[in-house]
């Protein structure tokens, strides 16, 4: 990592406060703060982010004092507000994104000023970390607050490497729709080079996501928009293994365990700690141990729960309500079974110093991590890295993403109690081969998935996304394009195909001819090249006659409508030889049934062909139906003269002779040509392209495979190129 790496996180992994009137500096606590803490050991690596203090609360001498402590630390602070640090921290971030994304929509509140808070805030971060952006720094984006981000860095660098890690769940398709903003966030995500997510799971809901609401489509997790590539993958998190495989082997575990006078050495201790959020599925939990407790009474005595609840966003509401729920519940667990000498749960609200929670790690026997939905969860993965001994048992939520990785814990639905209970009987009663056999396969694993190596695949990753939008071997480069344009320059006779939609108009989400009119720029364009009269220019289209005529009035313009079907030339319209009526007789009725069936689609019919259009329609339903036609429309042709061809978000059905090859060998051979230009996008472009001479300038617009030889990226460099011509 040579280069430099910007990490922007909502929280710096400093965190300011003000005890008895003096501001403090703190390592910050929580999964992202220590996940991604040993990233500022990266050799030329700087961080932006909150530094946990309201700036309304702040003096101008103590910003300063802020700014220049964090720099020694190579922390960039940005400055909040209380207000914004209300409505984006604690409003959209933890009230609306964080519940739907652990699927409590009943918990979501959607509220106006939450959003417009979330933009600028963003907005803020997005300036904040643009003023590293020289020197090919790479920015790597975190999670769910910051999901504007990626677009905004975007707009103000078009070339700038962006990555973006959600350590929290995608949800699926049916939870993300519920968002107000779901379009926006989207959009900002996609700003990115790179999007990656703790599990293929998240990777599919979200690629699924950006095809239902944006009509995205993806190859092999590459999403294509107009020139630019986004990359997305799963890139699980890991852990600092050494640091806790160390903590736990400190001299002080023993006496820190002496402090807890809760356990004597014959109790058993089973061990759960999160922070105190409702998707850790702590209420669920103890209500799976009373049952265990209930059914399993040899345990009665000898087995201790202790539950570290770490205090959370104590200012939102639902979490007041979480907090209450446990300790009650804790109450009356403890109520119902202690006895003089023994208390089932030993609980605390509290976050503990890490040389005793990696104490704890060391102490338990079995570790409950059962939440509802985790992104990862990291307090699995440091329980396994803790245990030297391979002894102790992890009794793991498959509801959590590191269920992925740890297929040896006990895996249990945390919401089936009677499993959860029986779980924690099985892991107190496992033989020691068995809890040494699990614990190396799982320690093996998080060992070598260490969070240095999370951070080096996703910057190698991001790397080579920014590599991969960089370079197209058929990239038109300077030196070809001002070859291009000497020889047009001498040419004395000049044959200039292009294609319309895709090339001269990008992709309109209508088939309606008016929504695809040209622009005035396109038509001065084509003003210009046909005025010159060693020009031969034409649009080749598949569009039908009458769209191209209402399209140019240009009288000097050739046109090809419907593939080769009608050619317009001096004056008036020839109709291809090419008979229709037998085949369209039979596939029509087809069609019309598909039409009806899929909702969305619709059918046009050109005087050669019919095309399905499918743009509307839901992608899964849309490619089920057009697997499903396909087969029907080829077992219904009698004949072998006609295809049924995939186009972009189509199905073609058409004459195999009427092809934009055939009529461009007429036009080769019309003339002896000094120069030939041909631009097209789609597959019917390409049979133009195989049908030209060698040493023809072909250009394919986009960064599909082509026959063509060159390429460029977008509609706009086509008409840029256009008017560089001189
Ligand atoms: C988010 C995602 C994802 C906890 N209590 C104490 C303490 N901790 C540390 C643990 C662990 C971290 O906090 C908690 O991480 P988790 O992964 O369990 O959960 P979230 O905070 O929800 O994190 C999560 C993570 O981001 C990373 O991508 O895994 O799914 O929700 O490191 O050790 N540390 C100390 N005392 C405590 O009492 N010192």
């Amino acid at each position: 990592m040579n280069e430099k790496l910007v990490i922007i996180s909502t929280r710096l992994p400093v965190s300011v406060s003000r005890v008895d009137g003096e501001l403090q500096f703190n390592a910050s606590s929580g999964g992202l703060a220590t996940g991604i803490d040993s990233l500022k050991k990266t050799p030329d690596s700087v961080w932006v982010g909150w530094p946990g203090i309201a700036s309304d609360d702040l003096t101008r001498t103590e910003k300063k004092l802020i700014i220049s402590e964090l720099q020694k630390r190579e922390c960039y602070p940005v400055f909040l507000t209380n207000d914004e640090i209300d409505k984006f921290y604690g409003g959209y971030s933890n009230s609306t994104l964080w519940p739907l994304f652990h699927y409590f929509p009943n918990e979501a509140k959607y509220e106006d000023s939450y959003w417009k808070t979330y933009q600028t805030v963003n907005a803020k971060f997005a300036k904040v970390a643009h003023t590293f952006a020289s020197n090919n720094a790479k920015m790597w984006v975190h999670d769910y607050q910051l999901m504007l981000v990626p677009q905004i860095l975007r707009k103000m660098d078009k070339d700038a490497a962006i990555g973006f890690f959600l350590h929290t769940p995608f949800p699926s398709f049916e939870i993300f729709r519920l968002i107000p903003e779901r379009e926006a966030l989207l959009e900002g995500l996609l700003g990115a080079n790179l999007v990656g997510f703790h599990t293929y799971d998240y990777v599919r809901h979200f690629l699924s996501s950006v095809s239902k609401i944006l009509g995205y489509e993806n190859l092999l997790g590459t999403i294509k928009i107009g020139d630019r590539l986004v990359q997305t993958d799963a890139i699980p998190i890991g852990i600092d293994y050494k640091k806790f495989a160390r903590g736990a082997k400190n001299r002080k575990v023993n006496s820190i365990l002496k402090s807890f006078d809760l356990f004597n050495v014959k109790t058993k201790v089973i061990l759960a700690v999160d922070r105190a959020d409702y998707s850790k599925g702590i209420p669920a939990r103890l209500d799976a141990f009373e049952l265990f407790l209930e059914n399993y009474p040899q345990h009665l005595k000898k087995a201790v729960l202790v539950l570290i609840a770490v205090p959370s966003r104590g200012d939102v509401d639902a979490y007041k309500e979480l907090r209450a729920t446990i300790e009650q519940k804790v109450s009356r667990i403890n109520g119902r079974f202690s006895t003089t000498d023994w208390t089932p749960i030993a609980y605390r609200y509290q976050s503990l110093p890490f040389d005793e929670l990696c104490a704890l790690y060391a102490l338990a026997d079995v570790m409950l991590v059962t939440p509802l939905r985790d992104g990862m969860n990291l307090v699995a993965k440091e329980f396994v890295a803790s245990k030297h001994k391979s002894n102790g048992v992890l009794v793991l939520s498959d509801m959590a993403g590191a269920a992925t990785e740890l297929p040896d814990a006990i895996l249990v639905n945390p919401n089936n109690t009677q499993q959860v209970a029986g779980a924690i009987d099985l892991g107190l009663t496992m033989p020691n081969s068995e809890q040494k056999q699990r614990m190396k396969k799982m320690q093996a694993r998080i060992s070598e998935y260490t969070i240095e190596k999370w951070a080096g695949d996703f910057v190698t990753e991001l790397t080579e996304s920014v590599q991969k939008q960089k370079e197209s071997p058929k990239q038109l480069s300077p030196k070809q394009r001002k070859t291009l344009l000497a020889d047009y320059g001498q040419a004395k006779s000049r044959l200039i195909l292009l294609d319309y939609d895709g090339t001269l108009k990008g992709f309109v989400n209508s088939l309606h001819e008016r929504h695809s009119r040209p622009t005035d720029k396109v038509k001065k364009l084509l003003k210009s090249l046909t005025k010159d009269k060693k020009n031969k220019v034409i649009i080749i289209s598949g569009r039908p006659r009458n769209a191209l005529e209402k399209y140019f009035e240009n009288k000097d313009l050739g046109l090809v409508a419907e593939h080769g079907g009608w050619v317009f030339d001096a004056g008036s319209w020839i109709k291809s030889s090419l008979t229709t009526k037998k085949w369209k007789k039979d596939l029509k009725p087809i069609l019309e049934q598909f039409v009806a069936r899929t909702a969305g689609s619709e059918l046009e019919e050109k005087d050669f062909s019919f095309v399905w259009h499918y743009r509307r329609v839901s992608p899964d339903l849309a490619y089920v139906r057009k697997e499903e036609l396909k087969r029907k429309l080829r077992a219904t042709l009698a004949t072998d003269d006609i295809g049924v061809f995939d186009g972009r978000k189509i199905v073609e059905i058409k004459p195999k002779r009427m092809n934009k090859g055939v009529i461009v060998s007429d036009l080769v051979a019309k003339n002896d040509w000094d120069f030939i230009l041909a631009i097209g996008d789609d597959y019917t472009d390409e049979d133009m392209f195989v049908a030209l001479p060698a040493d023809a300038y072909s250009i394919n617009v986009g960064k599909q495979t082509t026959n063509a030889r060159f390429q460029l990226n977008c509609v706009d460099e086509v008409l840029e190129l256009i008017k560089s011509l001189p």
